[in-house]
């Protein structure tokens, strides 16, 4: 994406795009990460004389490095299997509360923790561990770094002392010298081989994507981004590490600006776009008009349940749930889309309440920022399900918020949040959808509790 932001002016558009997924190669699920900084370049040099470049990605992943900064290997997946059964095995030596209490982070199989546990041996040729956008900045710059934002998704980070969590990494068996120095966003990294300065953003594509939600000032507002994942929440500005926030497994990630994204990861577009793959089908708004006319709630599944995670037929898996739960699956392709959707739109529901109800804060309106605010359907659904108004908007919410931020290192007057966010309101196109209580939540909630 190339953007432009300055006063009264806030702008991205689409330079390239290449398709991204999981290569499945022998028994492991990777990313073709040297695919990725190829098509990253040759977007550098299609955006033309640009003032700064900012990498954002997905969290959690990562390249090992050996001692002369070569590449151990190709990056795993996190929908890789190989961290099956490591939580519960890591338990008995960092109890998950001890865990919780350090790092904040909600438990998910994929966590960098898990991983970096899952490569025993390979851990010993290993130098230095970079996250996705890291690594890409450093064959970029040269430079060596772990950006904050993203550093904090790894299960390493202290959340409270804003540091790795280094005893935590050898009690694990991760040796600490894996750890690189932390970066804030904002920082300028280094030089692209063109001479134009590689900037810090919040390398994490969430904490982009938040820095954009127009929220206005004094609102009490939940936002969604969504995209591949729902990531459903709060923005607070110091962790919540209670025994109810452990328990609902809410995470605590770092924000730009020291925020903190209270939240929990729902599964997302992903199980929509995986059944798409399952059907070879491409005509997403056909599908999703069919679903609009398909009756609302005639089934639903617990969307986050670990079978969804990995790739493979998802109709086969909804058809699944929905028997196991004692309902009728959905039959042929509107249907099961509409199911999708309803279950997303149920997770939003139960996600902001359970957000709502640990802080002790109300949630007047929800906003929806990424792919999934284009998506109809799916925002009216979560007006209703979540019964406030659902602002829906920007789209290219990750995009905007590392504009903003690049803007800021390179002297535009967008001094906090605040300031981002009131250019996000006045230049971006927003829709409002008002909840309608035609269908009941509350009981299909039920339904999937048995
Ligand atoms: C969204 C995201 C989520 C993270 C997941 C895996 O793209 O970054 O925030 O939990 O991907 O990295």
């Amino acid at each position: 994406m190339a953007g432009t932001a300055g006063p009264s002016t806030l702008r991205v558009e689409e330079v390239r795009r290449f398709p991204n997924g999981g290569v499945r190669a022998g028994p492991a699920l990777y990313w073709d990460i040297l695919g990725l900084y190829r098509e990253t370049l040759a977007g550098i040099g299609d955006a033309g004389r640009v003032d700064g470049i900012g990498i954002d990605s997905w969290a959690v992943d990562y390249g090992l490095l050996d001692e002369r900064g070569a590449l151990l290997g190709n990056p795993v997946c996190y929908r890789d299997s190989r961290t099956d059964g490591v939580p519960a095995k890591l338990a008995a030596t960092i109890p998950d509360r001890e865990l919780y209490d350090i790092t904040g982070l909600q438990q998910l199989p994929f966590n960098t923790l898990y991983q970096l546990v899952s490569e025993g041996d390979r851990l010993t040729a290993a130098a230095t561990m970079l996250l996705i956008p890291d690594l890409l900045n450093y064959w970029l710059t040269g430079s060596i770094g772990a950006e904050r934002t993203n550093a904090s998704t790894t299960q390493l980070y202290d959340v409270r002392a804003r540091t790795w969590a280094t005893s935590l990494a050898s009690r694990a068996g991760i040796p600490p010298r894996l750890l690189p120095p932390l970066r804030d966003p904002g920082t300028i990294v280094g030089e692209a081989p063109s001479g134009v300065p590689v900037i810090a953003v919040g390398s994490h594509d969430t904490a982009s994507a938040v820095v954009a939600v127009p929220a206005s000032p004094g609102t009490n507002f939940a936002y969604i981004s969504s995209g591949t994942w729902s990531l459903a929440g709060l923005e607070l500005t110091a962790p919540q590490l209670s025994d109810a926030a452990l328990a609902a497994n809410f995470t605590n990630e770092g924000g730009v600006d020291g925020t903190i994204r209270f939240l929990r990861n729902v599964m997302g577009l992903w199980v929509l776009s995986e059944t798409m793959r399952t059907w070879s089908a491409s005509d997403l708004p056909g599908l999703l008009s069919a679903a609009a006319g398909s009756p609302a709630l005639a089934a639903v599944v617990d969307i986050d349940a670990p079978e969804f995670l990995p790739p493979g037929d998802m109709p086969e898996r909804i058809a699944a749930a929905c028997r196991a739960t004692g309902q009728r699956p959905p039959s042929g392709r509107a249907a099961t889309v509409r199911c999708i959707v309803d279950s997303l739109a149920l997770a939003h529901r139960r996600t902001i309440h359970e957000a709502a109800t640990l802080t002790g804060r109300s949630v007047d309106v929800v906003h929806i920022v990424g792919g999934g605010a284009r998506n109809e359907l799916l925002c009216q659904s979560t007006a209703d399900a979540c019964g406030v108004p659902v602002l829906a908007g920007p789209v290219e919410a990750a995009a905007l918020g590392n504009v903003l931020v690049q803007a800021r290192a390179l002297g535009e007057d967008l001094p906090d949040l605040a300031a981002m966010r009131a250019l996000v309101r006045e230049t971006q196109e927003i829709r409002r959808y008002e909840p309608r209580g035609t269908a009941d939540w509350a009981a299909a909630e039920a339904r999937l509790r048995g």
